[in-house]
């Protein structure tokens, strides 16, 4: 990945104004929480790197993040919020991507908390992570793993048996794509929504994911520690829970789970 070809497509205020172009790294999210560990991360500063060693998802699961085809991104931000609203910030992430993603034609979905997917396959995912003290948010990390050349027989052969839930956007689109101007156009669509959240606040952005989430009022059914528990969705809060109407009657508040389709 070139940091002269990314420049070239950006158009941002705050997001991506100080970039940092990797070939490969353990895992993008660290090095951005080691540069603020340091003191030297600046709010809006974004690392890209063109492979991870160790990428991850959540509760330690792998990120698979081979060289040359995807995009491993991580954005840091200084929000003056508090930890619990921390999630905001991946439906800050999930609305840029599904933007992004339309701009290329692709009709993607979000899927609660944190996959986009097209056609019911995974093409993208964002990992959350945050450093707080005194009940205030330090600084938060998002970091995003996208699926762009990657192709059929890499998924078919490398990917195990999340193959048949997995799609790229060369797989879509029919080509490949420049890495470079998607990067350019994501962190474009990060600072266009980041600079919703600094206007309008937390609720805003809430406002903005369900609308592209598409489920409040429907039916669905979530894996909670190996719960299913199915029911009506009437709200979603800033901090990510879900409210779930379940068919007895009661109104469960959804911390952290899994959608099932
Ligand atoms: C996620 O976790 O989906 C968050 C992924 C975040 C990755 C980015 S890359 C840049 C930054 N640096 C990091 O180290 N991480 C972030 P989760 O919802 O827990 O989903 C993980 C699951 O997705 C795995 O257990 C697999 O089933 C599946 N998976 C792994 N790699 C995938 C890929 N490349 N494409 C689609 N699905 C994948």
């Amino acid at each position: 990945m070139e940091i002269s070809e990314i420049k070239k497509y950006l158009a941002t205020k705050i997001v991506g104004e100080k970039i940092f172009v990797y070939d490969e790294v353990g895992s993008t999210n660290d090095i951005l929480r080691q540069l603020a560990g340091e003191g030297t991360a600046a709010d809006g500063m974004v690392v890209v790197s063109d492979s991870q060693t160790a990428g991850r998802g959540r509760l330690g699961r792998e990120w698979v993040s081979p060289a040359g085809r995807n995009l491993y991104l991580s954005a840091l931000f200084c929000p003056e919020i508090s930890p619990h609203e921390s999630p905001v910030f991946t439906f800050l992430a999930s609305c840029s991507l599904v933007e992004v993603l339309s701009g290329y034609g692709v009709d993607a979905t979000i899927k609660w908390p944190n996959d986009v997917l097209v056609g019911g396959r995974k093409i993208s995912g964002v990992l959350t992570e945050l450093c707080a003290s005194n009940d205030a948010v330090d600084y938060i990390v998002i970091g995003i793993g996208v699926n762009l050349n990657l192709p059929e027989e890499f998924i078919r052969s490398k990917m195990g048996d999340i193959y048949e839930k997995t799609t790229s956007l060369s797989i879509l689109l029919g080509e490949n794509v420049n890495r470079e101007k998607f990067c350019a156009k994501l962190i474009n669509s990060l600072d266009h929504f980041y600079g919703e959240f600094c206007r309008h606040g937390t609720q805003a952005i809430v406002d903005m994911w369900i609308k592209r989430w598409g489920f409040l009022g429907k039916r669905i059914s979530l894996d909670v520690s190996g719960k299913v528990i199915t029911g009506v969705v009437e709200r979603v809060d800033p901090t990510g829970f879900l409210y779930i109407r379940t068919d007895d009657g009661y109104l469960r508040r959804i911390v952290a789970g899994d959608t099932v389709f």
